[in-house]
């Protein structure tokens, strides 16, 4: 009996009840209790005989023991999304235990997504896990995308803002990665995503089991909730996280595909622009001072003027991590900074670790309970930061006192005049240990601190660090997606351009869907910096092209004006995000796309890196990089100001060295001249020109350039060999042409927004 709806159908015979979309078709099989993938145009298998299990205090209840009951389906919408659901409910021989499996397919959706639900018929039991796909890889019965290990790789997505997340090989055993994971084939990118799209009450993990023999190399794959065996009582249940299994070619597309269902799913929040700003961390770390905070807003406001938003206030203002009142370095007072910052044309931003606290901080001596203690019902030291001098604690988050205390805390910051809270050290408040209220899971207890917090602070910027990420979304609106930058290309105890360079490439499907990304700042110093101007080209690139949060933090005044024209050209961010284009076949993505749309045209801006030790050759194809494969592409390199010349279906770049960086733009070519790029700004076109236009006789290319600029930059022009270039002018003043390539030429000017350049042609 089918039942029918646009896009999506619900099939039950006496064996199995299935449910389709016009990609796929998941069934369940009512006999055996288990789950099967197939393609629904074809009816080719992509998995067979996937199961269920919950971890309960009891035993371990699995699907294929359970004794099918009754199913009910049903009609699914929810904004936008629309699909059919089913409800299957089983139940142990012996009445104790309850299994529900809900099943949805979603229209235009590669998957299905599932929920389990536990219902307790007996005495009261904890769940300490609920498997909701557990897919053991038979060698007779491959899934679609093949076992052999050397051709697979994953995704591993680290649990918290700072953890190195990327492609790499499935090892023998266990390969975990949290919220989320992607598993592709390295020749087809056929690729299974299987990940959590509802994160608000559990962990979750993607584990990959790989065997000892590469060939036959992928066992099991394994998504979980994490349920920290809270108890269910009697008649009472629980239910886990949803979660979304896709498949396709395509790994970056299905990456995009899930960040919008868990953005969708969990109510992400974003901001109303691209923050900008400064933060005092990376040059003053523990020990910034009212005075160097007022002298550096006040340089910027005399260099950067609007072009930047924010000041943030970073460690080291308070007392001690956990008392957040300001130390002596801050006699004014907060109050009084704000306002200063205030006058100077900027709004105020501030640092705190809110769920933590050090040993030397009075909070933890006077209120040792207010901890996630361990069995001795001691507090436990969840990690040691030499920064702070010791231990630190992190806050019991179940308990309502702890809860209140970090009201007062925002409530007095947001007094004193703060708009924007970056809110750092979070994961660890999902330390395991003892808490007052048992009944919560520790995504619970992470959760609710920060709802506190937002309920605090209202409609202003918060920037979480140090976080959790599933937890954190609909709460932050921006989000650290990679450690800490450094003026290093790997920094000792972490951190440095390597590490940020990857996460900022490899986490860009969440920008823009689950929060803005921030990729951690920007560093231009030319004193005191391990790293060589080629590096730090390369970290303004990546920051560029990622389209998230653009942050200096560097001692202003002491940055050479040199230098500072560096960040002019990042600035304003584009905001749009970029693509990760081989991100998933190299642990160093190498390629990382934004295409541009503005009214004088649409190209790509792309970011060719070489984050290895060896000199490499890199490619990637036109429609990689959101072009059509159609037409040959030139290409004009940024930074060096180099034409590379006319491509078809990809771009090659040869013997790229170790550390560098091409920040590409790749335009179509048209049979009329046009723009190639500018030295003004990275997307070279859109932020800083508009109005190409045609003289009324077809002979004379005119455009506007929108933003006064630092000093002399040049704008260029690519033609074909049918035209010549004449003469040029700038608001009718003759101008020098410089040849770039016989096809490029360059006017070079220091411009006043509202010029306008006109290239008269010879066709
Ligand atoms: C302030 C800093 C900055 C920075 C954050 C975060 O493991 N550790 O000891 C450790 C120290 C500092 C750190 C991360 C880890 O950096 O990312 O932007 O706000 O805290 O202390």
């Amino acid at each position: 009996m089918p039942i029918h709806s646009q896009c999506c159908t619900i099939d039950v015979t006496d064996k199995s009840i299935e449910l389709s979309n016009n990609v796929v078709r998941v069934k369940f099989d009512t006999l055996l209790g288990t789950i099967s993938l197939l393609n629904s145009q074809n009816n080719t298998p992509i998995f067979s005989n996937a199961y269920i299990l919950i971890h309960t205090g009891r035993g371990v209840l699995d699907s294929r023991e359970m004794t099918y009951k009754a199913f009910s389906g049903l009609d699914f919408k929810e904004g936008n999304l629309r699909g059919k659901s089913v409800v299957i409910r089983t139940e142990d021989a012996n009445r104790r235990n309850e299994m529900s499996i809900k099943l949805t397919v979603l229209e235009g959706v590669p998957g299905y997504t599932c929920v389990i639900r536990f219902g307790n018929l007996d005495e009261e039991t904890e769940v300490s896990a609920i498997d909701s796909l557990v897919l053991d890889v038979m060698p007779n019965a491959p899934p679609s995308i093949g076992q052999d290990r050397s051709n697979l790789r994953y995704f591993r997505n680290g649990f918290q803002s700072w953890d190195l997340s990327l492609s790499v090989p499935v090892s023998d055993g266990r390969n975990t990665s949290h919220l989320y994971s992607t598993i592709n084939s390295i020749e087809s990118d056929e690729t299974y995503l299987v990940g959590y799209i509802t994160s608000s009450n559990m962990f979750s993990t993607v584990q990959i089991l790989g065997a000892e023999d590469e060939k036959e190399g992928l066992k099991q794959i394994l998504a979980s909730c994490n349920v920290d065996d809270i108890s269910v009582t009697t008649r009472d249940s629980i239910v886990s996280e949803e979660m979304l299994f896709l498949t396709g070619i395509n790994s970056v597309r299905l990456t995009e595909i899930y960040m919008d269902l868990l953005a969708t799913k969990m109510d992400a929040i974003s901001w109303k622009n691209i923050p900008t700003g400064w933060c005092s961390w990376y040059f003053y770390y523990t020990m910034p001072d009212e005075q160097e905070i007022v002298d550096n807003t006040r340089f910027l406001a005399e260099r950067f003027g609007d072009s930047i938003e924010w000041i943030q206030i970073d460690d080291g203002f308070q007392e001690a991590v956990g008392d957040w009142e300001e130390n002596s370095r801050f006699a004014s007072g907060l109050d009084e900074l704000v306002e200063e910052i205030h006058r100077k044309g900027y709004k105020a931003g501030i640092w705190t670790a809110p769920f933590v606290a050090s040993e030397h901080s009075d909070i933890f001596k006077d209120h040792p309970d207010w901890f996630i203690r361990d069995k001795n019902n001691l507090p436990i030291a969840v990690d040691q930061n030499p920064l702070w001098l010791g231990n630190y604690y992190a806050l019991d988050l179940t308990n309502p006192i702890v809860i209140e205390h970090i009201e007062k805390i925002f409530e007095k910051m947001k007094k004193s005049g703060f708009e924007y809270f970056k809110i750092d050290f979070l994961y660890h408040a999902a330390h395991q240990g003892r808490r007052v209220n048992t009944n919560m899971t520790r995504a619970q207890a992470v959760r609710r601190g920060l709802e506190t917090i937002r309920n605090i602070v209202g409609n202003d910027l918060i920037l979480g660090c140090g976080a959790p990420l599933g937890v954190s979304i609909g709460i932050t609106n921006m989000m650290r997606i990679g450690t800490d930058i450094a003026t290093d290309w790997r920094y000792d105890w972490g951190g440095g351009v390597y590490e940020c360079a990857i996460n900022t490439i490899t986490r860009s499907p969440m920008h823009n869907r689950l929060w803005i990304n921030d990729p951690d700042c920007i560093l231009v110093r030319q004193d005191d910096n391990n790293l060589t101007i080629e590096e730090v080209r390369l970290w303004l690139s990546v920051v560029a092209v990622s389209g998230g949060a653009v942050l200096l933090s560097d001692r202003m005044m002491d940055v050479s004006e040199g230098r500072l024209r560096i960040v002019d050209k990042v600035l304003p961010p584009y905001g749009k995000g970029g693509i990760p284009v081989d991100a998933h076949l190299y642990e160093e993505p190498r390629v990382f796309a934004v295409p541009v749309e503005s009214p004088i045209g649409y190209w790509s801006v792309v970011a060719v890196v070489n984050l290895t030790e060896e000199k490499i050759d890199v490619s990637f194809g036109l429609e990689d990089a959101g072009l059509s494969e159609k037409i040959p592409h030139h290409v004009f390199s940024f930074w060096d100001s180099e034409y590379l010349g006319l491509y078809e279906d990809e771009v090659v770049i040869e013997d790229l060295k170790p550390h560098s960086c091409r920040l590409l733009t790749v335009k179509p070519s048209s049979s009329l001249p046009t723009i190639m790029s500018t030295s003004i700004h990275f997307t070279q076109g859109a932020i800083e020109l508009n109005n190409l236009e045609w003289s009324s006789d077809g002979k004379e290319l005119s455009v506007r350039v929108k933003m006064d600029t630092k000093s002399r930059e040049s704008v260029s022009f690519v033609f074909n060999n049918d035209w010549t270039p004449l003469k040029a002018f700038i608001n009718d003043v003759e101008t020098d042409i410089q040849e770039i390539a016989p096809e490029v030429i360059s006017v070079r000017e220091r411009f006043k927004s509202g010029d306008i350049i006109r290239i008269k042609f010879q066709r």
